[in-house]
């Protein structure tokens, strides 16, 4: 017979959870401790090695899934996934993210969507060729820390892949200065390295050209399009949808540009803080002197960063001088007279049975200023789009393929002391990119119930569809604008206000509704938007509507003895008098309309970003400044949908690794008061718990593992039934619910995954805290048997 010799040791696990040292902890204890019940002990039981083995188990969980109570806070820094957050509050993702941030973590994930924080100090580690290298190479970019690489490198798979949908897209969307366009420029550096890199040398140095065009067609765009603001030095004041065109071996064939809404508006008038586009500035500061004075400008005229006056054409002093005529005449290639006609005298035509008289009536002085200041906006306006088609068609591939990558870097929410049509527009582009979201959210959870033969009854979800039918349906807010810009009267602020109320259930409507304060001079109106309620002054929005560019003002240019001014005018997109003209609101909804149609097309991944402070510092996290901007974003808009699904999804080989200790304790009876099982169904769990212990190779060391036995003992552990049979165990003693017994409203048991409803995980980790720290195994130290 075997005699036991030897002491017992105790394996203490520290209270905190904190496995750090845990073979340091091991210690002697008396045998009639009160923490042992040696009569619960079954000898199969008595070894070292599972315990051993599920704490070393435990330690190398990979951190994304280390769960978090008492003082595993300071392990927030190593939760790369937001979902895996226990529990999943508004509170946990900002602690999360800030830990984050100060141990220079600027990338998480959030489910489907990357949040990128930003650093606001130069990394170039985390974005040079050795980081490109790394995540190209890397076999499974899932484990990879979570960069702005890992989207790029998981979209360039897909498409070389080939499997299903292979156009993909990213929608980078986040606040002014939050880091979407250097992410853009991140993600496409990416992608046109790898593939070049990708390709053979012969093919490589063809390709190169267009990949290099692609990469310098950026700062062109920037010069143009973006400019100083108060919250973003290098601000796009313009959305873009980049589209990489690939061929079957995965190099760049071509590229495409769609830009949106240009803010024109900035050449003529700014806050007294901001300055126009940086192109004005480049050239005063880059041209040589000859050029200069043959441009009848001088060094001096504008300081990058002064304070807004000087260009002869964009002249704010609106004082239409002689001199400033001469030089704008001469180099737009017009008679000065014939300009200044344009600017003082408004041409009406009238038609009377068959005949057409055209009068000239006299323009006020403000008049003639907006007719100066609609020359600029015109001129600036055509020249951008003349040079993004120049671009596109330098960049344009010899075959169109569907292996595209789509890269959307528009800009985000906007809410000012004063807001306008401008950001009337980009907070609609943000509700229809926000609907987007929610729609592809939603058919992915969708798509994995499907794959894991869990049933899909979702009936509620947060939806931004009432606020995008109040703007965008009739009737609807961009109807009523609208036709008031096709009325053609001078319209009235005030009673314009009164028919948005009350054409749109003002009082009744759950997203629109009057300011709560008086924030702003004249009537305005109140829209809930998803990010935030913003309130839009009704004054400006029918003329900024209109975008009126008058008809003899075009044609004057059209006629231009310059070539390139007369090119720009050329096809004429100004309607004659009398007919009824797109207004903004038509055309943005009309392009946002075949964007939406280019993103459906594709595989959307999303990276948000966030700005981590006002001012634009590093190393310094403003909570409520962040929670904002998570909360504009949709990031606590999905873990709101998280919450109506089964937000928490775990693969039955990872639970079972985690909660396993609590069928051990349960052994003990150290963890019953905790548990909802009832005692009748021992019957049940009996049999299940003498696979467990089969699983964890719980038996005694006599037996020594042969390589037959050891192959056996993996085919066991692969069995997704065993498996998923000892977690239904565990969630039995949990909540008293069985795999066999239909827990369906409770949570699921997928194919490969166990779905858990919103805080049900966090249960199992309060019982599951509490074997860990009550818990005391005994083991009988190695020598308990017979030599
Ligand atoms: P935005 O595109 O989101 O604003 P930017 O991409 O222009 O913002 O970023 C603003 C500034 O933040 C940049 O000029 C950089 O100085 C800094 N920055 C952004 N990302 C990084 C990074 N990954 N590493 C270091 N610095 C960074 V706007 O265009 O205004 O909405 O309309
Ligand atoms: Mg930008």
């Amino acid at each position: 017979m075997r005699k036991r010799r030897g002491s017992l040791v105790v394996f203490h696990i520290a209270a905190s959870n904190d496995l750090t040292g845990i073979k340091d902890s091991l210690i002697e204890i008396p045998r009639k401790s009160d923490s042992i019940c040696p009569s619960n002990l079954n000898p199969a039981d008595v070894d070292v090695c599972p315990e051993m083995r599920l704490m070393e188990e435990l330690r190398t969980i990979p951190s994304g899934r280390i769960s978090l109570q008492g003082n595993w806070e300071n392990k927030y820094s190593e939760i790369d996934d937001l979902t895996h957050l226990r529990p999943l509050s508004t509170a946990a993702v900002l602690t999360c993210l800030k830990r984050r941030y100060a141990v220079d973590r600027f990338y998480t994930h959030a489910g489907n969507t990357l949040i990128a924080i930003n650093p606001f100090k130069s990394m170039p580690h985390l974005y040079d060729e050795r980081a490109i290298a790394c995540h190209q190479q890397c076999k499974d970019v899932k484990k990879m820390a979570p960069h702005v690489f890992s989207v790029a490198a998981t979209m360039y798979r897909a498409l070389k892949r080939g499997v299903g949908t292979t156009a993909q897209s990213v929608i980078i969307s986040g606040e002014s200065g939050a880091g979407k366009t250097v992410s853009t420029r991140h993600v496409m550096k990416y992608l046109v390295t790898v593939a070049e890199k990708g390709q053979s040398s012969s093919r490589r140095s063809l390709g190169s050209r267009i990949e290099q065009r692609i990469l310098s067609c950026n700062p062109i765009l920037e010069a143009f399009g973006n400019a100083a603001t108060a919250r973003n030095r290098n601000s796009s004041r313009f959305g873009k949808y980049i589209q990489l065109h690939f061929d079957r071996c995965g190099a760049v064939g071509g590229a495409s540009i769609q830009t949106y809404l240009l803010e024109k508006t900035r050449v003529v008038c700014r806050c007294a803080d901001e300055s126009n586009f940086h192109i004005f500035y480049q050239m005063l500061a880059g041209c040589d002197s000859a050029t200069l004075k043959q441009l009848c400008l001088s060094a001096s005229e504008e300081t990058p960063t002064g304070g807004s006056t000087e260009f002869r054409i964009a002249d704010t002093n609106r004082r239409c001088t002689e001199l400033h005529l001469c030089t704008a005449s001469q180099l737009l290639g017009v008679d000065a007279s014939k300009l200044e006609g344009t600017f003082t005298h408004r041409t009406i035509t009238a038609s009377h049975s068959r005949r057409r008289s055209i009068f000239y009536k006299p323009c006020s002085v403000s008049e003639a200023r907006d007719r100066l200041d609609c020359l600029s906006k015109v001129i600036y306006s055509r020249l951008f789009h003349w040079l993004v088609d120049f671009i596109n068609s330098h960049l344009k591939g010899q075959h169109e393929t569907d292996k595209t990558i789509g890269i959307l870097d528009i800009y985000g929410f906007e809410s000012f002391a004063v807001n306008s049509l401008e950001q009337l527009c980009i907070n609609y582009a943000n509700e229809r990119l926000q609907q987007h979201f929610v729609t592809h959210f939603l058919r992915d959870l969708q798509e994995e119930y499907i794959r894991e033969a869990i049933p899909w009854n979702f009936t509620e979800f947060v939806d931004n569809r009432p606020c995008l039918d109040l703007l965008e349906c009739n009737p609807g807010l961009f109807a009523l604008l609208n036709e008031e810009c096709h009325l053609n009267r001078p319209s009235n602020s005030s009673v314009l206000s009164e028919c948005i109320m009350s054409a749109l259930g003002g009082s009744t409507s759950k997203v629109l509704g009057r300011p709560q304060r008086r924030s702003m001079d004249g009537p305005c109106f109140t829209v809930k938007h998803y990010a935030s309620s913003v309130t839009y002054l009704v004054d400006g929005l029918v003329d900024k509507n209109k975008d009126n560019v008058p008809y003899e003002l075009t044609e004057l240019l059209r006629q231009s003895s310059n070539e390139f001014i007369g090119q720009l005018f050329a096809e004429e997109t100004t309607e004659a008098p009398g007919r009824k003209k797109k207004t903004v609101l038509a055309k943005f909804k009309s392009s946002l309309d075949s964007l939406m149609v280019a993103l459906n097309a594709t595989q959307p991944h999303y990276i948000r970003c966030i700005k981590p402070n006002v001012l634009s510092q590093p190393s310094d996290f403003n909570g409520a400044f962040v929670l904002s901007q998570l909360e504009a974003c949709g990031v606590l808009e999905t873990v709101n949908i998280c919450k109506q699904t089964f937000p928490s999804k775990i693969l039955y080989e990872d639970f079972l690794q985690q909660y396993s200790v609590i069928l051990r304790a349960r052994r003990h009876g150290n963890i019953d008061q905790y548990c909802d099982a009832n005692k009748e169904n021992e019957m049940l769990i009996e049999p299940l718990e003498a696979l467990y212990r089969k699983q964890l190779n719980l038996t005694p060391r006599r037996k020594s593992v042969t390589p037959k036995r050891k192959l056996r003992r993996r085919a066991a552990m692969s069995s997704i039934d065993h498996t998923r049979k000892l977690c239904a165990v565990i969630m039995y003693l949990v909540f008293g619910v069985t795999y066999a017994t239909n827990p369906t409203s409770c949570m699921q048991f997928g194919r490969t995954k166990l779905f858990l409803k919103l805080g049900q995980l966090e249960h199992l980790e309060e019982i599951h805290e509490e074997a860990l720290s009550r818990y005391v195994v005994t083991i009988q130290v190695a020598w308990r048997y017979h030599r």
